[in-house]
């Protein structure tokens, strides 16, 4: 196979605070549901990689938890996900929604992607929603960005120049990753994330925060049926009557939904049993953190 000299293949770190659409960013990019997406701060736990791979370069997208200051040690733990992640990569994308513009924060980061030595570029997300003259929009000039985009990860407005100006600043490289593999965390831990983002969506207020999901089993013998089983583990065991709900209905609900999300991620039909735990601590053991995929 002929190479081409001028192909381009690198690291790009999404960046941001939680809630600004990272995620839904890179499942934009990729064209695929890799990453869970809820309107609740911090849905997204791990470094997650979307590999997209274009005619001339493949864009490889590392998803990160949004930056939040706390003293648990989830929260440090995710933190440092985004720094290792702003530290390794070959272009930094600090993105802030343009409903509340660039702050404090979006500058801290910005500034330890560039003591890495990555260009970063700043970016304004969903515009479609955001005010005609958003506050605090656009950064200080006197701050050393490679571009200032604003874009839509919804409409699609500004992907393509987004793209552009991450292609540009990647080094010229050969693929990295086979041009059909578009993540490289495996299904199974692709589809306990689907079962988290369900619990989201279904459950009120803190609850979510404190649940954890693990895919004990996933049985793909049958091409035309996944058989998966997960765990969704809980802190106390009150939480685990509300995970469950009166006569079973809440599983069943955050089932249901999960299920659609899996299938369509897999392409076939899936028997998806869950079951509720109650295991005190999960979410402060870093030992376990990592067991769990959140590291
Ligand atoms: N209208 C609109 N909504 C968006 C856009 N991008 C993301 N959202 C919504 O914003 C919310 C947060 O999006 P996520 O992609 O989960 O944000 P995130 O930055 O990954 O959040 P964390 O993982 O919590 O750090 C969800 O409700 C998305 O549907 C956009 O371009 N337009
Ligand atoms: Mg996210």
């Amino acid at each position: 196979m002929a190479t081409d000299p001028e192909h381009r293949a690198g690291f790009v770190a999404l960046l941001g605070r939680p809630n600004v659409g990272k995620s839904t960013l890179m499942n934009a990019l990729v064209g695929e549901k890799l990453a869970i997406v809820t309107p609740k701060p911090q849905t997204t736990r791990s470094r997650i990689l979307g590999i997209a791979t274009l005619p001339h370069a493949q864009l490889l997208l590392v998803d990160t938890p949004g930056w939040k200051q706390g003293a648990q040690p989830l929260h440090g733990a995710l933190n440092r996900l985004a720094e290792e992640a702003a530290r390794g990569c070959d272009v930094a994308a600090v993105l802030a929604d343009l409903g509340s513009g660039w702050g404090e924060t979006e500058a801290a980061l910005a500034a330890g992607a560039r003591s890495g030595g990555a260009p970063v570029l700043a970016v304004g997300t969903r515009q479609d929603i955001a005010p005609a003259s958003p506050r605090a929009w656009p950064p200080p000039a006197d701050s050393d960005f490679a571009a200032v985009l604003t874009l839509s990860a919804r409409t699609g407005q500004g992907l393509d120049a987004f793209v552009a100006a991450c292609v540009s600043r990647l080094p010229v490289s050969p693929l990295l990753y086979p041009a059909d593999e578009l993540s490289d965390r495996p299904l199974r831990f692709l589809a306990a994330e689907h079962v988290r983002e369900a619990a989201f969506h279904e459950l009120e207020q803190e609850l979510p925060y404190a649940l954890a999901v693990q895919v004990v089993e996933f049985d793909e013998k049958r091409a035309d049926l996944v058989r998966v089983r997960a765990e969704l583990l809980v802190e106390r065991e009150s939480q685990k009557k509300i995970v469950i709900g009166a006569g079973g209905a809440m599983i069943k609900r955050i089932g249901i939904r999960a299920r659609r999300e899996i299938e369509q991620l897999l392409g076939t039909r899936v028997h998806l049993d869950l079951f509720v735990k109650h295991e005190p601590g999960w979410a402060k053991r870093p030992n376990r953190l990592k067991s769990l995929g959140y590291y």
